[in-house]
């Protein structure tokens, strides 16, 4: 019997715990937490535990599939690639490069996303290239840099223990990033005050010191409270504004008018409990503000995480350990196909393509005989809509699954059945997948080596744990074959180690990360320039990336789609501890998939009771984008004429209901309200 143990990096969230798999010859039997991980310290969480179950799923993808007369058949490697690359040179002959989009995942490696970016910049030639992180942060990295300079977390998950005071908002921490959510329990042991402002009850309402409980969508205006309560009574940080930061006075006047009273009537959260709160963070020491997909995935997401620095700054809570704004990125590696450049508008490293000098810098890095077109590509959305019109002809999707994740799923099928060629990469045949024209087996994080990002900019080692199931290959290396077979050069990389060479030769922030470094040192945290660099813990120090800390004055703005007499019901969606988003992994874990086999919708008691609706009946819920049949939870999580569904069911699917209205600036869509009904089927 052969064993050995592999030290690697978990693929579901965002916290990036590390932990050892279990291998006995040559079988991935189980996991082991890795008590020296700063992050997991020996502790994981239910995924974590059993990370392992769907990699071997009996419906992995073991070759590359092609669609004839609607049906798919088992290709060759050589025939997928032969039909791809003709495919691909033949759109862009017929209807140019930008008539082609391509899709990137924050589920797969660093090199991948480089990589992937690198195939729609220098073989395809476009910057159509994004990912989900537009339908998850898209307006943190917009907000923050304009804020700050840089759209990251500002410190570090292990300082989240040490604060004074964590504001927590939008962010369902225990479920979603539960190994952080344990350092906010470890803060509170320490004696930190707790304030959670969030529409639903969570498990860490029981835990807060204070939990105000908002409209959904008036984030902006109790934002802008806080500060008026800030100012009014002397406790702004004077100094840190007049040294640090720029263009106050515009900020002060405007929220001249949030006054409690007026707060009030917007968020509904009552006006003594706004006063306490904004005091309590205002008078903490070192206070850090906590916040995820209820803060970002608005028409009003850049004006709300703007909102966020505003009020880390008018306090002083910015540069110091366990202050700051901290943003939790949600995918394992969704920092890091964000770092890599997989966005239409930057190079790796947040290099813009609109300069023409890092336009030059990557044709030249490249070898290129093209230009890089000069225009911002397309976002997902902005995809979606085009392949609707029938102004993109195709789409190549590696590790996303929009049928499931975009909003609006039945214009996202029409958009998908409207192109020319769907390429697909992926370890199962997804919802998405299904509708292609060839499908590629990708392998999953236990088949390959590499290095994810988590959400502290913490850059950490995959390592290959167990062969390639059947015929599937790594990411990296279709890629590379592909643009191979397409006969575009740059593309001859024997491992991932190479690839990451040549990431560090092109993006500053990552120009000391090697695997050398990774290996002896466990994790380095970007910014990390050169090779004697110790990564940086946290980030604006002394000053902010850009210079001094831009003050923005927002105003409160309504969400795109109200409830009214026809729709008299606020939809909220978004995720639960045991399923990780499409599905496709969580739910081929018998254990995650006992725990919560199926979805339902969260409604209040006393709505229930008036519209005739009892526990665990199933009924119908409708928006003027579609409607699903779904079983009801009544619970007081949920406020009144409020209803939260998990996004994760294909049969109950959320996103048959969401509205794609579009934040200006991110393009991320309103994910976190929508008007819906709700009505009883009958027997
Ligand atoms: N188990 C599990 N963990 C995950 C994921 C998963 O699918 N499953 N996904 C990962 C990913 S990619 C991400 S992005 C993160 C997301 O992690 P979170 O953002 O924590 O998760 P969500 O459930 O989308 O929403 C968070 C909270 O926003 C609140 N909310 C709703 N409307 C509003 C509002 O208008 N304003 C405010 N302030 N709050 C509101 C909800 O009540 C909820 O508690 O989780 C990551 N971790
Ligand atoms: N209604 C609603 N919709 C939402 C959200 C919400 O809160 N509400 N949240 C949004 C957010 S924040 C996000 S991040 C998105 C997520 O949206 P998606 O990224 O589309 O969702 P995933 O299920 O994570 O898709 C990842 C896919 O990659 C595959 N995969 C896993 N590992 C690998 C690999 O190594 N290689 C390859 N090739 N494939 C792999 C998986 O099987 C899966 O099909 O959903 C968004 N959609
Ligand atoms: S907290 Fe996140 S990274 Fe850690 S084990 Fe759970 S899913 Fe994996
Ligand atoms: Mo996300």
């Amino acid at each position: 019997m052969e064993y050995e143990t592999v030290l690697t990096t978990c693929p579901y969230c965002g916290c990036g715990c590390k932990y050892y798999i279990e291998v006995i010859d040559g079988v991935a039997k189980d996991v082991l937490p890795c008590k020296e991980d700063p992050i997991s310290q020996g502790k994981l969480c239910i995924k974590g535990w059993n990370a392992v179950d769907f990699v071997y799923s009996g419906d992995r993808l073991k070759t590359p599939l092609i669609k004839e007369n609607g049906k798919f058949r088992e290709a060759s490697w050589d025939e997928a690639y032969g039909l791809i690359a003709s495919k691909f040179k033949d759109i862009k002959g017929t209807h140019g490069a930008n008539a082609l989009g391509l899709l990137s995942s924050a589920k797969t490696t660093n090199e991948e996303n480089y990589l992937m970016q690198k195939f729609a910049r220098s073989v395809i030639v476009t910057n159509n290239v994004d990912h989900c992180a537009r339908l998850c942060h898209a307006s943190t990295v917009a907000g923050l840099a304009a804020a700050f300079g840089s759209g990251a977390m500002t410190n570090s998950t292990p300082e989240v223990e040490e604060a004074d005071c964590i504001l927590i908002t939008g962010s369902n921490t225990t479920e979603q990033h539960p190994l952080i959510g344990s350092r906010i329990f470890k803060a509170k042991e320490n004696g930190a005050k707790i304030i959670l402002i969030d529409p639903r009850a969570i498990q860490l309402s029981k835990f807060a010191d204070l939990h105000l409980r908002q409209r959904p969508g008036t984030d902006v205006a109790w934002i802008n409270g806080f500060i008026h309560v800030i100012i009014e009574e002397g406790l702004a940080d004077e100094e840190f504004i007049t040294t640090r930061t720029e263009n106050f006075e515009e900020l002060k006047e405007l929220v001249k008018d949030y006054t409690p009273e007026r707060v009030e009537e917007i968020t509904g959260i009552p006006k003594e409990d706004l006063v306490k709160a904004a005091r309590m963070y205002a008078g903490a020491d070192s206070a850090s503000i906590i916040y995820s997909m209820g803060i970002t995935q608005h028409t009003t997401g850049v004006d709300n995480v703007k909102s966020c620095a505003n009020l880390s700054m008018v306090t002083g809570n910015l540069g110091k350990p366990s202050t700051g704004v901290n943003p939790l990125r949600g995918q394992n590696n969704v920092q890091g196909a964000c770092d890599l450049g997989a966005l239409p508008n930057v190079f790796p490293g947040y290099q813009a393509v609109v300069n023409p000098d890092f336009r030059e810098k990557f044709e030249k890095a490249w070898g290129m005989a093209e230009k890089i077109p000069d225009n911002i590509g397309l976002t997902v959305v902005e995809m979606m809509n085009e392949a609707h019109k029938g102004n993109l002809k195709c789409i190549y999707i590696m590790g996303e699954n929009p049928m499931i994740s975009d909003p609006d799923i039945t214009h996202v099928k029409e958009a998908l059945e409207n192109l020319d060629f769907l390429v697909v990469q992926d370890l199962f045949v997804t919802e998405t997948a299904a509708l292609a024209d060839v499908v590629l087996p990708g392998t999953s994080f236990l088949e390959k080596d590499g290095t994810f990002t988590a959400t502290d900019r913490r850059v950490q080692r995959v390592r290959k744990a167990i062969e390639p199931i059947g015929d599937s290959r790594p990411d990296w290396k279709i890629i590379c074959e592909l643009a191979q077979r397409m006969g575009s050069k740059g593309f001859e990389f024997k491992s991932p180690k190479e690839i990451q060479d040549e990431i560090a030769s092109l993006t500053p922030i990552y120009g000391g990360i090697t695997y050398d470094r990774l290996d002896e040192l466990g994790y380095l945290q970007w910014p990390c320039p050169n090779a004697e660099h110790a990564g940086t813990v946290f980030l604006h120090k002394d000053k902010c990336s850009r210079g001094p800390g831009h003050f923005f004055a927002v105003e409160y703005k309504p969400p795109a789609e109200l409830p009214d007499e026809k729709y008299p019901f606020t939809l909220t969606t978004g995720r639960i501890l045991f399923h990780f988003h499409t599905g496709t992994m969580t739910r081929r874990s018998e254990k995650l998939n006992k725990e919560v086999p199926t979805g339902y919708v969260e409604i209040n008691p006393q709505d229930a009771e008036e519209l005739g609706i009892k526990d665990g009946e199933k009924v119908k819920v409708s928006t003027r984008r579609g409607t699903i049949d779904i079983p009801a939870y009544v619970t007081r999580k949920v406020p009144l004429k409020t209803v939260f569904i998990p996004f994760h069911f294909n049969e109950c699917a959320a996103n048959m209901l969401t509205n794609p209205a579009l934040d200006p600036i991110a393009k991320i869509p309103e994910f976190k309200v929508c008007a819906c009904k709700i009505e009883t089927i009958g027997e």
